[in-house]
C-alpha cells in the first residue's frame, strides 16, 4: 500500500512538524548519491495500556551507535527525537504504526567526503501491518538462498543500519522474488549463515534455539534480543554466538526470522527443501505467540520494554 493510500499527514523533520507533501530534500543531497544515512525501524503497538513504542530506547541507541564510524553528529537529543516521534504520533492518532528515524549527510556540496554537509534528522511515522504478510505469520514463507553475500564487516559496519548497506538486502530480497519466494537468506563472506535482507534468523534443533553470532555479519536485531529473552524466560537454551553453516538449515526442526517489521515469522521451506513439517513449529509457535501477548498487552513482567504515548 502506497503512503498516498495512507491517513498521515505529518513528517518531523530538523526540529519541526512539517505537512506529509512538503517533506522534501534537495536533490544533490549527500545521502542519496553516497548511502550516507543512518535509520532505525521501531514499531508502536497499542497495548492493553494505550500505545506504547517497543524497545524504544534501544533502537534510538543503536541510531546513535550507527553514525560513529560515519562521524555523524545527530543535532538533537535521544529526548528530543522522543519526544518528537510521540508528538508525531499523537498529531497523526497513530495507535499502532512503524517508526522511521533516520539520519543523513544533507546539502551542501558533492564529493564522496561529506565536509561541510549538514546532519539531517527526520522521523516519520504510519501503520504498517504484518511485514511479509498476515497468512506469513501463520503459515510460513519460503526462503531462498541468496546468490548474494552480505558485506564483511571488514568492508562496511555490519551492526550499524546504515541506508547505503540496504543495496544488498535488495538485490537479495529482489531475487529471491524474482524466483517465487517470499524472502532471502543471506550468507556471509565465509558462506555460513547471517541473515535475511532485513531479518535475523534462528534455528531449532532439539528443542534449543540457534542464532548467529555478533561477528557473523548481522544487525545486533532488537527481536533477536527480544526472542532470546523470551525464550531464556520459557526455559530454553539459546545459543547466540555460534556460526551456522548453510547445511544445518536443511536439517533444522524449525527456522523463523525476526525483526521489528517483521516480528516472528516462521520459515516453512529453504529452496527446495521443506524445514520440518513444513508448517509453523511448535517453538516457533509458542515463541510467536508470547511475542504478540507481550506487545497487544504491553505485559508487567517486561515493562521495561514499553515507553507509553499519551493518545
Ligand atoms: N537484520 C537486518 C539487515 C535488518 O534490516 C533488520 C531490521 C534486522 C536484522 C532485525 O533487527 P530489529 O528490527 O532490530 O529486530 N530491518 C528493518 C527494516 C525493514 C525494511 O524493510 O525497511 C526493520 O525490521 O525495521
Amino acid at each position: 500500500m502506497g503512503f498516498d493510500e495512507m491517513d498521515v499527514d505529518t513528517i518531523w523533520m530538523d526540529g519541526e512538524f512539517v505537512d506529509w507533501d512538503d517533506a522534501q530534500i534537495h536533490v544533490l543531497t549527500h545521502g542519496l548519491h553516497y548511502g550516507t544515512g543512518v535509520f532505525e525501524g521501531a514499531r508502536c503497538y497499542d497495548t492493553e495500556n494505550g500505545p506504547a513504542l517497543f524497545r524504544w530506547e534501544e533502537h534510538l541507541e543503536r541510531l546513535f551507535q550507527s553514525t560513529k564510524p560515519y562521524e555523524m553528529d545527530i543535532e538533537y537529543t535521544k529526548e528530543e527525537l522522543t519526544e518528537a516521534t510521540k508528538e508525531l504520533i499523537q498529531r497523526q492518532e497513530l495507535p499502532s504504526c512503524y517508526i522511521r528515524p533516520i539520519a543523513y549527510y544533507g546539502y551542501n556540496s558533492l564529493g564522496v567526503s561529506p565536509k561541510d554537509c549538514p546532519t539531517r534528522t527526520a522521523v516519520a511515522a504510519w501503520p504498517w501491518g504484518a511485514y511479509l504478510g498476515e497468512e506469513a505469520l501463520e503459515n510460513g514463507i519460503d526462503v531462498m538462498i541468496s546468490s548474494w553475500r552480505k558485506h564483511a564487516s571488514s568492508q562496511i559496519p555490519t551492526n550499524a543500519k546504515t541506508t547505503g548497506l540496504y543495496v544488498n538486502s535488495m538485490l537479495a530480497g529482489e531475487e529471491a522474488r524474482r524466483n517465487g519466494y517470499a524472502e532471502a537468506i543471506v550468507l556471509n563472506k565465509e558462506g555460513n549463515v547471517a541473515e535475511g535482507p532485513g531479518e535475523n534468523i534462528f534455528l531449532v534443533r532439539d528443542g534449543e534455539l540457534y542464532t548467529p553470532g555478533l561477528s557473523e555479519s548481522i544487525l545486533d536485531g532488537i527481536t533477536r534480543d527480544s526472542v532470546i529473552r523470551i525464550a531464556e524466560d520459557l526455559g530454553y537454551t539459546v545459543h547466540d554466538n555460534v556460526s551456522i553453516s548453510r547445511g544445518e538449515l536443511n536439517t533444522a526442526d524449525e527456522l523463523f526470522f525476526t525483526g521489528s517489521a517483521a516480528e516472528v515469522t516462521p520459515i516453512r521451506k529453504v529452496d527446495n527443501v521443506v524445514i520440518g513439517d513444513g508448517s509453523r513449529g511448535p517453538v516457533t509457535e509458542e515463541l510467536q505467540q508470547k511475542f504478540f501477548e507481550i506487545v497487544e498487552e504491553g505485559s508487567e513482567e517486561y515493562d521495561e520494554w514499553f515507553e507509553y504515548v499519551d493518545v
